[in-house]
């Protein structure tokens, strides 16, 4: 396969400096020779331009904090995804999860003249279906879900220009924090959410039969993969950990899973923060869950 990484360097929609280095953590942690090594080509792309903090205001409107060069960055994103050949892989690496809403419009829009729908795969310890009203801290990474599916701020909502995921089009697996009146808007919109709960009680097999059976209708798949989903013991890299996550195996499992399948179209690994990590132990192993769902095999 044709496999082509791009790094989007932001860190503007989380509550913590340093995720704006997880790209660079992550190439250092060899990932492309480690996709390498599975048989596929491999062209790094490079960042996406994104804007210092230190050389912008930290101005907040209507509950959006850093709204404009989050913007910039998640248009950028989209376009560069967009215009990749068909048939490449697109890998993109966070970066706050804020990136995702650039990624996965880009992904959705990219070659698509029939207007085929995208599924969603949303792996992360939160469900990030805050809009501006919603959200506790303004911190736009915990809102890109909701913006992809058109709810909140309408500059945000609006970065595929009419485009929209369909709520019943997303998965989120990992689950164990949603704010009080995020936990509504995912009810209403009626979004499938496994909570570690059912991680605990289902298994990822079964989550992952479910899955794609309830994704069963869609070409492409996107994979979107916050290190805060696995446990910190495993990712103690990560803005916002919250115990009691993914072990190593469920992360791989479910990666390789995915793979077997043969249906994913598209990843992010977002959210590696090496400023918090121990020894990029965090990036070695997302480099290692991007293996797993490109074809790593333990025989
Ligand atoms: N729910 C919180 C918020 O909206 C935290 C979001 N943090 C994340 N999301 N890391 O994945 O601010
Ligand atoms: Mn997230
Ligand atoms: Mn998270
Ligand atoms: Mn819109």
């Amino acid at each position: 396969m044709n496999i082509s990484i791009l790094g989007i360097p932001m860190d503007l929609g989380a509550g913590r400096r340093g995720v704006d280095m997880g790209p660079s953590a992550l190439r250092n942690a060899h990932l492309s020779r480690a996709l390498r090594d599975l048989g596929h080509r491999v062209t790094d792309l490079g960042d996406v331009r994104v804007a210092l903090p230190e050389s912008i205001d930290k101005h907040e409107e209507g509950g959006l904090v850093f709204l404009d060069p989050i913007l910039d960055a998640c248009r950028a994103a989209a376009e560069q995804v967009a215009a990749l050949p068909e048939g490449t892989f697109p890998l993109t690496l966070g970066g706050d999860h804020s990136v995702s809403m650039g990624t996965v419009t880009g992904n959705a829009l990219r070659g698509n003249p029939a207007g085929e729908r995208t599924g969603l795969i949303w792996v992360d310890a939160h469900t990030d279906y805050n809009t501006p009203r919603s959200s506790p801290s303004g911190n736009i990474h915990g809102m890109p879900v909701a913006h992809l599916t058109g709810l909140g701020d309408p500059r945000l909502a609006g970065l595929g220009g009419g485009w929209h995921m369909r709520p019943e089009d997303i998965v989120m697996i990992g689950i164990r924090s949603v704010d009080p009146h995020e936990r509504e808007l995912l009810r209403e919109a009626g979004i499938k959410a496994y909570t570690m709960k059912d991680v605990d009680q289902l298994g990822i097999t079964r989550i992952h039969e479910e899955t794609m059976e309830r994704l069963g209708h869609l070409k492409r798949l996107h994979v979107s993969f916050d290190a805060d989903a696995l446990d910190p013991g495993v990712c103690p890299g990560v803005g916002t950990p919250v115990a009691g996550g993914l072990t190593y195996r469920e992360g791989h499992l479910l990666m390789e899973l995915l793979s077997e399948s043969g249906r994913v179209t598209s990843m992010d690994i977002v959210e590696v923060n090496p400023i918090l990590d121990t020894r990029n132990q965090t990036a070695e192993v997302m480099v290692g869950m991007a293996a797993s769902l490109l074809g790593q095999r333990i025989l």
